[in-house]
């Protein structure tokens, strides 16, 4: 099977590059970072073709699909695994770059990348997509405003790609994870400051990125007939707290 994985190079994206090697699947994976592309070409080797690409680049991912090796161009398994959040901050109080940046990459990169490779899908009949969506796309929290945002246009846009791709075969899954540590994430949502970034983990035990490659590699080994729609985990030191209340004080 040929597996296109988008953020490869590290966190989620690498477990799931590893899972499906290990498990003999050709696997194209996407990322920015071409020392960490180069590591992974020598860990992985022939079954691992890497693409220096930012999906933000809509001509650039265009190309680089039209020009993969044969060997690697029918794409069967998509993981829309890039993404990012990028501060905490109040919406008042945000960056207008940071809210831009998560737009184009968790919006703009995930849909050009579904936009070029789902016609192929179709006329094979034969494809599933797999997005990376957030917990953060269905439970509002302080500081998530457009990170939250985005991850709910990849849950509603996972949804309504079922609904037009009816009767192709085709299938569409969003994961949906919570607190999930050992990745990069926190520490570019904080910007590089490691002590914040660590604080979030902090006597709790999260998911780990092997939790999400084993939920991907399942999702995508169910029997054709099966479509897992959305799945939504936490660790289970992650739960609910209640709606805020303002009381005013006279
Ligand atoms: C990551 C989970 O809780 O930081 O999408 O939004 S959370």
């Amino acid at each position: 099977m040929n597996v296109f994985v988008t953020g490869a190079s590290a966190g989620f994206g690498k477990a799931i590059v590893k899972k499906f090697i290990e498990n003999e699947h050709n696997v194209i994976g996407v990322a920015r970072r071409i020392e960490r592309l180069t590591m992974l070409k020598k860990e992985f080797g022939a079954h691992f073709h890497p693409i220096q690409l930012d999906i933000c680049d809509r001509f650039a991912v265009q190309a680089a699909i039209q020009s993969l090796p044969a060997e690697f161009s029918d794409v069967e398994v998509l993981v829309n695994n890039a993404g990012l959040a990028l501060g905490l901050e109040p919406a008042q109080e945000a960056n207008f770059n940071d809210w831009q940046m998560m737009i184009d990459t968790n919006i703009t990169g995930l849909v050009s990348v579904t936009h070029t490779i789902l016609p192929g899908m179709v006329k094979r009949k034969n494809g599933h997509i797999i997005n990376l969506g957030s917990i953060a796309g269905t439970y509002p929290y302080p500081g998530g405003n457009v990170y939250g945002a985005t991850k709910a246009f990849v849950k509603q846009f996972s949804l309504n790609l079922r609904s037009d791709l009816a009767g192709t075969r085709v299938r569409v899954t969003d994961i949906e994870p919570g607190l999930c540590g050992g990745t990069e994430f926190s520490t570019v949502r904080f910007k590089g400051d490691q002590a914040k970034a660590a604080s979030v983990y902090k006597n709790t035990q999260p998911l780990l990125p092997n939790d999400i490659a084993e939920i991907v590699f399942w999702i995508a080994m169910q029997p054709k007939h099966i479509n897992i729609n959305r799945i939504e985990l936490m660790p289970v030191s992650q739960s609910f707290s209640a709606l805020a209340v303002t009381r005013d004080h006279h």
